[in-house]
């Protein structure tokens, strides 16, 4: 399977009014992060008014087929990471790890469309001309996925990442993206998130909702961790590809396929390419997503370099608080 996109025309979002826009403005309203864009609360979740628009209207539009590969995330928890880890198991006996593979010259990102994030025209169009099976992703809740994708037979990745880690780099991306919002000491963004108001938020039952998923259905929901991928990546690799029903064979695993897979998705290689260095994409209100913003220091535990012991023991206890009795923790 290979979906490499040709350049597509991208536009920042329709000013008119649309009946979508009449009905997020009667939902509870509160400050968001940025500057003129609101937090909108649509059952439970928290979004930004364009994005709940999009998740609208990807409900409306989007056809789930029942092969679909759906990476789930919650923002800033390794969705570029997965997204190239995802894409290189799924294609290896495409493409060779060196050389002509479509992630040295194009953005995971760019592999891997979101369902609900257009910087394009029509999402659900553009979904509708993949060949299947398709990869793609999503930052939606589990109970907010078009209807019909969760009880399809469809194939769900989930990852997730200790909290503290989670916001220190949302605000980091948060400030980059959006400079003239940007914050710079971490108190505010940390009692927003902390009170579940954040972009996809709260954070907490993002993951539960995957969880619980995975539990019931663990042939179609595998739920991951930043920090396990990061502790034994070739082992969670191996996973990735019995879950998708293509594991390495004898021959793959002696000649160390599963190695090659996270050398070419590592971080330093990553980050090391031009495609993921320079562009970007425009997303109108002066915002600017570089590709680059995507690679920032990806490890684990820079939350300490940020955050005080007091505010982390907070974060801890009110995740733990919510998780309780889920089996679930970080
Ligand atoms: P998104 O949800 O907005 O798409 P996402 O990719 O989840 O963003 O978040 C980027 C984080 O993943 C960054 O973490 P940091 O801010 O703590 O550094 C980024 O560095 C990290 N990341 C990106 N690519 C990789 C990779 N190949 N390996 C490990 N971490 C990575």
């Amino acid at each position: 399977m290979a979906q490499v996109p040709s350049k597509r025309e991208e536009t920042s979002c329709p000013p008119e009014k649309t009946p979508c826009k009449d009905f997020i403005s009667t939902l509870p309203a509160r400050e968001g992060w940025s500057q003129g864009q609101p937090l909108i609360q649509y059952k439970k979740y928290w979004f930004r008014p364009r994005m709940l628009e999009q998740i609208l209207q990807a409900q409306d539009a989007f056809k789930p087929r029942a092969d679909d590969i759906l990476l789930a995330t919650f923002p800033k928890c390794g969705t570029t990471w997965l997204k190239a880890l995802t894409f290189t198991v799924i294609n290896r006996s495409r493409y060779s790890f060196s050389g002509d593979h479509p992630l040295l010259t194009c953005h995971s990102h760019r592999l891997v469309p979101f369902i609900e994030i257009a910087h394009h025209r029509a999402a659900a169009d553009f979904l509708e001309t993949l060949p299947s099976p398709r990869l793609i992703a999503t930052h939606m809740p589990m109970s907010l996925l078009p209807p019909g994708t969760s009880s399809s037979a469809c194939r769900i990745v989930y990852l997730c990442r200790d909290p503290k880690d989670a916001l220190v780099s949302m605000w980091k991306f948060h400030n980059s993206v959006d400079p003239g919002s940007a914050m710079d000491q971490l108190d505010k963004p940390f009692s927003m998130f902390a009170d579940g108001f954040s972009m996809y938020g709260p954070f907490w039952d993002h993951c539960l909702e995957y969880w619980r998923e995975s539990l019931a259905r663990p042939n179609n929901v595998l739920f991951l961790k930043y920090e396990d991928i990061k502790s034994d990546p070739v082992q969670v690799v191996t996973k990735l590809a019995e879950f998708f029903g293509v594991p390495f064979t004898e021959e793959e695993e002696k000649s160390g396929v599963g190695e090659e897979v996270v050398r070419l998705c590592s971080f330093e290689m990553l980050a090391g390419l031009q495609v993921n260095q320079v562009g970007g994409v425009d997303i109108g209100h002066k915002k600017y997503i570089s590709n680059s913003v995507f690679f920032r220091k990806g490890e684990v535990g820079d939350w300490a370099n940020h955050m005080s012991e007091e505010m982390a023991e907070k974060l801890d206890c009110i995740v733990q608080e919510k998780l309780k009795g889920s089996g679930l923790s970080f």
